[in-house]
């Protein structure tokens, strides 16, 4: 059986490239393994079909939509035959956004990634508070988090600009790039080590498709113009993933208007490690740092150390993430007493059946 990778996810089918990647760094590959992996990473993706109802089953039979960066075994077919998916392989991480939608649950934006990378404009301003909230998803996701500020030859002073975002982002690495002048790219490329998969997240035309691209070495994705009013096209319309050669994965992704968080108290300790730092020093265990006596959190504030906005921003992710979470919660109740209704049902038409089949009457004509 083959196990493969799958490069995008379409409606009906994935597209697929063999995921038979030693997953060992260069120095410990024996002699020869690079050749082979460049004729593996650079094999034309295949087509394969996907059951009426879109979805894979992982190795307990549930039924899953499969994302971009999915692990999937195929059947063994004959020649000429149709590749099936046989089953799902368990995600090691998954990058993962609220739909807010009313049935549907969580998106799964990218699986198997190791790299988060949150992608954002030095111009326009950099968004402080959209950085917080992609690193939540970023941290919650299992993968590394790296910060890329893109299109470094528009301003003046990129490094003191990157300074100021790096203080929003505690335990992740800031990278300052430009694809026009090429300068930090040398950074970026350290992170590209043999078997790693890394993802791009970020607003519509931050420059996403030309990183990957510059990374690429030449043209893989399309590209957008800036608008006047400095906002995006969103050129990339589909989640790609692009091999660049010896086993290194690069996932881009359309920029999308609001991304929903998905609740996860640990993944915001991480992205507000400063803060919770802070709030660990508090007089009392439950100090909500509002007004309470003692607050080492407000003192942070009154003293300077810690930035209004970080906290509120802190507020305002925790408040999103709890109501997320009370709404997942009313998901699964919803489908419970739904499986409940369908069971009842069924075991009605069962009895129902056997009276028939039996003979006797219910005795409600
Ligand atoms: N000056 C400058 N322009 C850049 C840089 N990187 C990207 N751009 C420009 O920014 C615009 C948007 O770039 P894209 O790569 O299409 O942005 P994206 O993030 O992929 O956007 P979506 O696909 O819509 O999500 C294009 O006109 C690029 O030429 C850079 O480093 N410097
Ligand atoms: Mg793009
Ligand atoms: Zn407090």
């Amino acid at each position: 059986m083959d196990t493969v990778r799958v490069v995008r996810a379409d409606r009906g089918a994935v597209l697929v490239v063999p995921a038979d990647v030693p997953q060992r760094p260069t120095d410990q590959r024996h002699p020869g393994a690079d050749q082979a992996l460049d004729t593996m990473d650079s094999a034309a993706p295949v087509r394969v079909p996907l059951d009426h109802d879109g979805l894979v089953a992982d190795q307990d039979g549930v039924r899953l939509p499969p994302t971009v960066g999915d692990v999937l075994v195929l059947d063994a077919s004959a020649p000429g035959d149709q590749p099936h998916v046989h089953h799902l392989v368990p995600r090691r991480t998954a990058l993962v956004r609220d739909t807010a939608g009313a049935t549907s649950r969580e998106q799964v934006l990218a699986a198997n990634v190791d790299v988060v990378l949150v992608v954002e404009h030095l111009d326009p301003d950099p968004s402080l508070g959209r950085v917080e909230r992609l690193l939540t998803l970023a941290w919650r996701s299992g993968a590394q988090p790296v910060v890329v500020l893109t299109k470094s030859d528009l301003v003046p002073d990129a490094a003191s600009m990157a300074a100021e975002v790096a203080s929003v982002a505690p335990g992740a690495p800031v990278h300052a790039v430009s694809v026009v002048d090429g300068s930090g790219l040398e950074g970026l490329r350290a992170l590209l080590r043999p078997g790693t998969t890394l993802v791009m997240v970020g607003p519509s035309g931050a420059g996403k498709s030309s990183l990957v691209n510059a990374l690429a070495g030449h043209p893989v994705m399309e590209t957008g113009e800036r608008r006047a009013d400095g906002r995006g096209r969103h050129t990339t319309t589909h989640r790609e993933l692009v091999p660049l050669g010896d086993g290194v994965l690069l996932i881009d992704t359309p920029g999308v208007r609001g991304i929903g968080l998905v609740a996860d108290a640990e993944a915001l300790d991480e992205t507000f490690a400063d803060v919770v730092a802070l709030a660990a020093r508090c007089r009392f265990a439950d100090c909500a740092h509002l007004s309470e006596p003692g607050c080492a959190v407000l003192a942070a504030v009154e003293d300077g150390e810690l930035p209004e906005r970080r906290l509120e921003s802190w507020r305002r992710l925790a408040r999103e993430a709890a109501h997320q979470a009370r709404r997942a919660d009313a998901r699964l109740a919803a489908q419970e007493r739904a499986r409940v209704r369908q069971w009842s049902r069924d075991v009605h038409r069962s009895l129902r059946e056997r009276d028939r089949v039996e003979g006797r009457g219910t005795g409600r004509r």
